[in-house]
């Protein structure tokens, strides 16, 4: 199969045992060749890494702690257009690898995410939730649309990650990466999934869920500041426009006139869709400098 030399399947692990050996078989019954996996070991304790070692992939040990050093790692040996990345536990199909190469070459994407969203069942409930609020606050703060911008399983084009700056520290990689991506050439996408259950026990706990969260409005002031501030400024809308509409009944319905609340009502909303505008603004310009930047680098090249 043609499609495998452009691909390179990197399975960070932290004792994951049980379920490594289940992981690289599924991968080579769907066709994929050792040569073209790396098992990114982030120091195990158990028999990870033998079980690794004696089914033939490469198997290396990671500079570096957690899960972002251990890709940061991965990504010198990864000499092919795309990586793939997955957890080492058994709970993303390894059938679904070539729908998302497939995905990202059709629509020239930088990033297509293997968003769970069937099987969310086996996603444990407290995760399930924070999943969902930490992408709905990436969406707001990159202006994506993603379903599952937290999922363990993503392809990525070798060259959209080789100027990331590795800011982040372990579990939030991804969301580094997707947020890398979204800011710069915005082409990214997802592909839905089926999740499986886990196998042997995970790593992540609900404080690397505050750190995940602490580090995207970190990203969200590195990558676009402006769109940031003005943000936070557009929050001035909610008790403007409150304000207005208490100012408002007591004098539509009750016939008092509140001057100074009604004045501070129409600064706050003022304020607040200026900031707006702004953000949106900010956002726009952010997208075309990216798209513009692109177009100079790639002139220069050739
Ligand atoms: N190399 C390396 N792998 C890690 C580290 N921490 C977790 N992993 C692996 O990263 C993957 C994701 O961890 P997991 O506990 O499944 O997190 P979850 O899928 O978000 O619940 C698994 O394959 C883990 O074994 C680490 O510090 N270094
Ligand atoms: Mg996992």
């Amino acid at each position: 199969m043609g499609s495998e030399s452009e691909l390179t399947i990197v399975i960070p692990v932290l004792n994951e045992e049980e379920a490594i050996g289940k992981v690289l078989d599924e991968l080579f019954k769907e066709g994929f060749r050792r040569e073209q996996i790396v098992v990114v070991d982030g120091g195990s304790t158990d028999r990870t890494v033998d079980i690794a070692k004696s089914m033939g992939v490469k198997v290396v040990l990671q500079e570096g702690r957690g899960k972002a050093d251990a890709i940061k790692t991965a990504l010198k040996f990864v000499n092919t257009p795309y990586m793939l990345v997955m957890d080492g536990d058994y709970t993303y199909p390894a059938k679904y690898i070539r729908n998302l190469l497939e995905l990202a070459k059709r629509c020239d994407l930088d990033e297509v995410i293997a968003a769970r969203r069937y099987g969310r069942e086996n996603i444990p409930i407290v995760n399930r939730f924070g999943n969902w609020v930490l992408t709905q606050m990436f969406n707001l703060l990159f202006g994506t649309k993603l379903s599952d911008v937290l999922s363990g399983m993503y392809l990525v084009k070798k060259e959209s990650v080789e100027d990331l700056l590795f800011t982040t520290k372990g579990f939030s990689i991804e969301s580094e990466i997707a947020a890398h991506i979204a800011a710069t050439t915005g082409k990214i996408g997802e592909y839905p999934i089926e999740y499986r259950r886990r196998i042997g026990r995970k790593k992540l706990r609900v404080v690397h869920g505050i750190r995940i969260a602490l580090d995207m409005v970190r990203l969200a002031w590195q990558y676009n500041p402006v769109f940031f501030i003005a943000s936070i400024g557009a929050l001035l809308l909610i008790p403007g426009i409150a304000l207005g509409i208490w100012v408002a009944y007591h004098y539509l319905f009750l016939g008092i006139k509140y001057y100074v609340k009604g004045l501070i009502a129409l600064f706050l909303t003022l304020i607040g869709l200026q900031s707006l505008f702004i953000a949106i603004l900010a956002l726009y310009l952010k997208r075309m400098e990216f798209r513009i930047v692109k177009k100079l680098s790639s002139v220069c090249r050739s």
